[in-house]
């Protein structure tokens, strides 16, 4: 099936279509992932990209400097600037009592802000309800859940039956869970889950830390839809302006080169 974004739009949970409705106008497929450690950095970087994005993944515990009223507000008003969704890359992994508490509350407060977040089948499909309790005791605006089936990283245990259980997981609530991280298409074709692939890079194979990195037109061919960039973008030397820009046109050709090839 390699069908277009706008054809599948229509049968998605409403956070999920909001992101392909952003894809589509601003012709890019391109989630940057800022894994910067200060919120200047943060978002001077993401104002200037915003134009090539659909999306921002944050690891907000990360930040040394954070606060809720500098880096929260300053991350949701360049979303609205630039239209773009946020992903905070939390990789819940508890039960689900206690990733309620953590997606409401302490001091990030996830689910108020986040558009879109993730978690780990492991603990298995409690996590789910947890976190969707969470969202809709916290707010009225759509919220979405990514499971991880597969991750990039050499040696990974996310793999074969490990994968298939986690899309059990996710089918328990489709409301809810609309996709997956993962290397290539998971589930059956006719369900149709949004895939989002980190590990993306056009100049390193790795980082000497276990990452692998693929390029952007062997994920987009193996069923990516949303391609995730960190430090192909902005590691030193690079001009993140530039690399957006061109991981913006490498992704969106890959996508029209499958969907024509059809
Ligand atoms: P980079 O492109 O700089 O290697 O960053 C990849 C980002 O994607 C990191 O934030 C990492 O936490 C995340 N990630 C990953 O690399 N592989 C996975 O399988 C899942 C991830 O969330």
């Amino acid at each position: 099936m390699k069908l277009s974004y706008e054809e599948r739009r229509e049968r998605l949970p409403a956070v999920a279509a909001r992101l392909f409705d952003i894809i589509v106008s601003k012709q890019t497929n391109l989630c940057a992932s800022l894994d910067v450690r200060t919120t200047s950095e943060l978002l001077s970087i993401l104002d200037r990209i915003g134009p090539y994005i659909c999306m921002v993944k944050t690891h907000i515990d990360i930040i040394d400097d954070f606060e809720y009223d500098t880096t929260v507000s300053g991350l949701k008003q360049l979303s609205t600037k630039h239209n773009f969704l946020i992903f905070e890359d939390r990789k819940f992994a508890d039960i689900g009592s206690t990733v309620k508490a953590q997606y409401a509350g302490g001091v990030f407060k996830i689910a108020q802000w986040a558009d879109i977040t993730n978690a780990h089948g492991v603990p298995g499909p409690g996590i789910v309800s947890g976190l969707e309790e969470a969202a809709k005791e916290t707010t009225d605006e759509p919220r979405g859940l990514v499971m991880l089936a597969e991750l990039s990283s050499k040696g990974t245990l996310a793999h074969g039956e490990y994968s298939q259980a986690t899309v059990d997981i996710a089918r328990s609530n489709r409301a809810f869970v609309f996709g997956f991280i993962a290397q290539q298409k998971v589930g059956k074709p006719e369900e149709d889950w949004v895939i989002m692939t980190p590990g993306v890079g056009l100049d390193d194979k790795g980082d000497g830390l276990g990452q692998q990195y693929r390029t952007v037109d062997d994920v987009i061919e193996t069923g990516t839809d949303v391609i995730i960039v960190g430090r192909g973008l902005y590691s030193k030397g690079r001009d993140p302006v530039h690399e957006a820009q061109r991981y913006q046109k490498a992704g969106w050709n890959a996508y029209l080169r499958k969907v024509q090839s059809r």
